[in-house]
């Protein structure tokens, strides 16, 4: 049975997530009523689930895994063994960054407040500058780390990549202010990956929060 992803469509793990599977084959289906049966945000069954009662898990016949890496290793685990899964300490790095400080920074403290399902207008203007400007210096960062590279930690697609397009994908469609504008390099970075088959699948408008 093909495994379902717990979380909506939009949210940026769950992407991620999708991006990621996609980029190995599997077409991973998604939603908050996993076999047909809606399961309403933090109920009784979203905690059995998830006992944070957050999103992504992966429900994979009897497994439920949550936590986006735990998820992400998992789904590569089932591609191959354990034993040919090459370990590279920079992907490593980057993959902890980017669930970390970039997904804080760009996602929680910005994009979430700013254009989010439930927004959160920030209530001073240093609180907004604050948050601008972390957001400057982060993609200041990534900038610097994708250099002349196609991707983020080398020739080749991977999964920092996969965690990364959400942040950027949404960022860039913001109305205002046009962030990627600054940074070409990223910009056509995320060019790349939205002409990608799993870019086209999944980094697509949606109407549903974060446009
Ligand atoms: N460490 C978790 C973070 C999960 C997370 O923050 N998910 C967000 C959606 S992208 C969420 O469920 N937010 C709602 C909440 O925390 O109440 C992971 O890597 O999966």
């Amino acid at each position: 049975m093909t495994p379902y992803l717990f979380g909506p469509a939009f949210s940026t793990l769950v992407r991620s997530v999708r991006l990621h599977a996609l980029e190995g084959g599997l077409d991973l289906p998604c939603g908050l009523a996993p076999a047909g049966q809606a399961i309403a945000w933090r109920s009784e069954a979203h905690l059995a689930l998830h006992p944070f009662g957050q999103v992504p898990v992966l429900l994979d016949g009897e497994r439920r895994i949550f936590e986006t890496l735990a998820i992400c290793r998992h789904l590569d685990r089932q591609r191959r063994p354990a034993r040919e899964l090459s370990a590279d300490p920079e992907q490593d790095t980057w993959v902890s960054a980017l669930l970390t400080t970039v997904d804080t920074r760009l996602v929680r403290r910005y994009l979430l407040r700013v254009a989010g399902p439930r927004p959160d207008p920030f209530r001073t203007r240093e609180e907004q500058q604050h948050a601008s400007a972390e957001v400057s210096a982060t993609l200041a960062v990534l900038d610097r780390q994708l250099g002349e590279r196609d991707f983020l930690c080398g020739p080749d697609f991977g999964l920092p990549d996969a965690l990364l397009a959400p942040m950027l994908d949404y960022l860039e469609r913001l109305p205002e202010p046009r962030w990627l504008t600054a940074w070409p390099r990223l910009a056509a970075y995320l060019e790349r990956l939205r002409q990608r088959p799993s870019g086209q699948a999944i980094l697509v408008p949606t109407d549903v929060a974060l446009r």
